[in-house]
């Protein structure tokens, strides 16, 4: 019966809870969205509950879930996602960080076939007012891991997204701290994304309340959403480990080529063989380009944006800079640390590879 659930979790927000469902209901109301909006406290000891019964009784829409059995944000979050009787869900937080006029946008970008739409604050257009460096250092800390598993998306840890019912109606979701989105986008179940820009503003009092344990626990939520990866190939994480894996397969037909080419051109060309190796190592990245272009990267959608050659380019770029890495490594290893050369020589394959491939995920095949 509602288009729409605007789901607030709430922890002693009596200054902002009154003004932040009027503002929602506001932009229900200019937009003709049928929109539920359901408060998920946690038992606040202030006058939170005591100001969303009383918004009750004028507001038929508003509905207020109050939770004892545990606390935390994340936790509030996933159980709102369980008591909305709407199919689509919007989670904003209550104290004005996420401006609410951005609700319709993200409605109307759930119905044109997104099952996911993130408000994104690292994004052309987006941006932070107000923050301490401290915070935004481990900000982009914690955003930078999360692009490990999610290259496409600028701000997998925002805490303002819309997300479609089926796409955590299934999932076996470990809510813990602060990064519900995570946990989503790592076990939901969708295809289509799409972030939208935001500029984040803080509220105007109060402490950050980041603490080491919310660090440690962030950590354990990458690993987790990983591991579940493995074991769940339709998640999202999964489809960036078959990235990984077709690129090492490609890597590996590389080598081939180019120990093949070398041995051709030095045997029977009579080549130098310092340029044998230079056009070996030339013609290995062509191999790799095209088998990464049209296999590895199939999906990408940055191939309708950027032509071919401009793809070649990069990639060439990024290879010739993964070469430099490789023999670095190799260098000081063996020189400054006396490693024996062959493991040497793997460790620098190993970072070499790791470089090449999320530069070339994000540079190379990334969203543009
Ligand atoms: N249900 C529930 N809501 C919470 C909890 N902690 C925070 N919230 C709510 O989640 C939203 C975001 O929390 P904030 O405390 O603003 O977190 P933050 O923006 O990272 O930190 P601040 O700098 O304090 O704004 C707000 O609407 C809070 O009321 C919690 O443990 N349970
Ligand atoms: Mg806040």
């Amino acid at each position: 019966m509602y288009d729409l659930t605007v789901i607030i979790p709430t922890f002693k927000e009596e200054a902002n809870i009154r003004n932040i469902v009027t503002e929602v209901n506001a932009v229900f109301k200019r937009t003709g969205i049928k929109g539920e909006i359901l408060v998920v406290d946690d038992n606040s000891p202030d006058a939170t509950i005591a100001i969303v019964n009383d918004l009750k009784l004028s507001m038929p829409n508003v509905n207020l879930l109050v939770r004892t059995a545990d606390h935390g944000l994340s936790q509030s979050v996933a159980d709102g996602f369980t008591h909305a009787s709407s199919d689509t869900f919007v989670v904003i937080d209550a104290d004005f960080s996420h401006p609410p006029e951005l609700i319709q946008k993200m409605y109307e970008e759930i119905q044109s076939g997104n099952e996911v739409v993130i408000g994104s604050r690292y994004m052309e257009g987006g941006g932070i007012r107000k923050w301490p460096l401290k915070r935004r250092v481990i900000s982009l800390g914690a955003t930078f891991l999360g692009r490990l598993l999610f290259p496409d998306i600028t701000d997998p840890v925002s805490g303002f997204f819309a997300i479609r019912k089926s796409v955590v109606s299934g999932a076996q979701l470990k809510p813990r701290g602060y990064k519900i989105l995570l946990e989503v986008l790592g076990k939901g179940t969708w295809e289509k994304d799409k972030e939208i820009p935001f500029e984040f503003s803080d509220r105007e009092t109060g402490a950050s309340k980041l603490k080491i344990k919310t660090i440690i626990e962030y950590a354990q939520q990458i690993v987790d959403i990983t591991l579940y990866s493995f074991a769940h190939h339709r998640s999202a994480a999964w489809r960036e480990w078959t990235k990984v894996f077709r690129f090492g397969i490609v890597g590996i037909s590389g080598i081939v080529v180019n120990l093949g080419i070398l041995y051709f051109l030095v045997q029977y060309a009579h080549s130098e063989d310092l340029l044998a190796s230079f056009i070996a190592t030339e013609l290995a990245i062509l191999n790799n380009f095209v088998w990464n272009d049209i296999w590895t990267f199939s999906s990408s959608e940055n191939r309708e944006l950027s032509s071919r050659w401009h793809r070649l380019i990069a990639f060439n770029v990024v290879s010739a800079g993964g070469v430099a890495i490789n023999l670095g490594i190799f260098y000081v290893l063996t020189r400054w640390f006396g490693i024996y050369y062959l493991l040497a020589q793997l460790v620098g394959i190993l970072i070499a590879f790791s470089w090449n491939f999320l530069l070339n995920r994000r540079l190379t095949w990334g969203r543009k």
